[in-house]
């Protein structure tokens, strides 16, 4: 019956600012190399981030978007998915892409505007970034739909920023979702921001997970800062989603310590003490200290994963600077499988323009 109701929005956090556990951790905390795992690809992930910002300062990749300070989900993502899921990532998820299988060199390719970076089929059934806002979310629930009718056993894992959720793709995603009963999880990185636009002037709303409750399927807040919060939600909305084909809702709850990409100045419109502060809350000291706390690492294990992290990405760098640059048709021809008839001529006016810059470069 549909009558009267009182919701509440659950808020789960794990481990205090200092990484001290607030109360009793769930199970699988008992699974140390899962732990360590989690702590490894977090500081991989920023290790990758600063790399990536310095080859587009130095004009050797194009616009970049940042994940500094909001490495607990793409990684807790990365780790809680099964091979048989399907991840619809947007353009701050690189570290659930390379812990699904994707190279670094792959994510740099695809900023740095080869079309081979967007070709995440040669690994899994995953897609590539979405960057048109939102848009992802309604291909998501369209996945999860085509695998419900296939019988396909997996969930789909979206994500989308906080900005994304203002969007009628994000509320008609939840709505099918919930009317279908998709296997669909759906993952807000509430950073706070919107390129300029702070969330109070985004949404009048409390939570951002309450948009679940008007689609009928639940809605979870966690720090998105713990990654032990973040790992446990996606655990149980998996679960849901596999099992009892159930869609969920996860807000996790963090801060884009960079600017929105390195397009963008954001000491223009927000104080670098809001920065400072946040700076207080991020994730992998938490961590760090949590696994101290826990005695399972120390200042050698930590010296090594520097060290490691360093020489994966270099090999990355080296693998991606090493590539030929693609022909610039392939613009098309990867967005099509057969081109259009609208786009003959463009195709081969860009390869007649590449074919005389090429003969001057080569007479000069
Ligand atoms: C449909 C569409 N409109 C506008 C843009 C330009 N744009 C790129 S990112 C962005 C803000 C997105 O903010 P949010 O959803 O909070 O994600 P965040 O970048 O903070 O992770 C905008 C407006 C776009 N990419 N797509
Ligand atoms: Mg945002």
């Amino acid at each position: 019956m549909r009558g009267r109701h009182r919701f509440a929005i659950p808020f789960f956090r794990y481990l205090d600012e200092e990484g001290r556990p607030e109360d009793s951790l769930p199970l699988w905390t008992r699974d140390h190399d899962l732990l360590k795992a989690i702590y490894e690809s977090m500081v991989l992930t920023r290790t990758f981030d600063q790399k990536a910002i310095a080859l587009q300062r130095t004009g050797q990749l194009g616009t970049y978007p940042s994940t500094l300070g909001q490495e607990a989900i793409g990684t807790c993502i990365g780790l809680a998915m099964a091979a048989e899921d399907v991840l619809v990532p947007y353009y701050r998820d690189s570290a659930a892409q390379v812990l699904r299988g994707m190279g670094w060199e792959e994510i740099l390719l695809y900023w740095g505007g080869d079309e081979r970076g967007g070709n995440a089929n040669i690994h899994s059934r995953d897609l590539p970034v979405c960057v048109p806002v939102a848009t992802q979310l309604s291909q998501a629930a369209g996945v999860a739909t085509a695998m419900t009718i296939k019988g396909h056993a997996g969930a789909t894992v979206v994500t989308c920023g906080d900005g994304a959720t203002s969007k009628g793709d994000f509320l008609e995603a939840l709505n099918v979702a919930g009317v279908w009963h998709l296997p669909l999880v759906v993952v807000i990185n509430n950073n706070q921001w919107a390129i300029s636009v702070p969330l109070d002037q985004q949404t009048a709303t409390a939570s951002l997970a309450q948009k679940a409750i008007a689609a009928g399927i639940d809605g979870v807040q966690v720090d998105g800062n713990d990654a032990i919060a973040v790992y446990d939600a996606l655990n149980n909305a998996l679960e849901k989603a596999r099992h009892n084909a159930q869609a969920t809702l996860i807000e996790a709850v963090t801060y884009r310590l960079s600017d929105h990409t390195t397009a963008d100045d954001a000491s223009r419109y927000r104080s670098q003490d809001e920065v400072r502060k946040n700076w207080q809350h991020e994730p992998i000291l938490r961590f760090r200290n949590f696994l101290h706390g826990l005695e399972l690492w120390d200042v050698e294990q930590e010296q090594a994963l520097l060290q490691n992290c360093q020489k994966t990405v270099d090999a990355g760098v080296d693998k991606y600077l090493a590539q030929k640059p693609e022909a610039p048709e392939a613009m098309i021809d990867y967005l099509y499988e057969f081109v259009p008839a609208s786009l003959e001529s463009q195709r081969e006016a860009i390869i007649a323009k590449a074919a005389s810059l090429n003969k001057n470069h080569q007479g000069a």
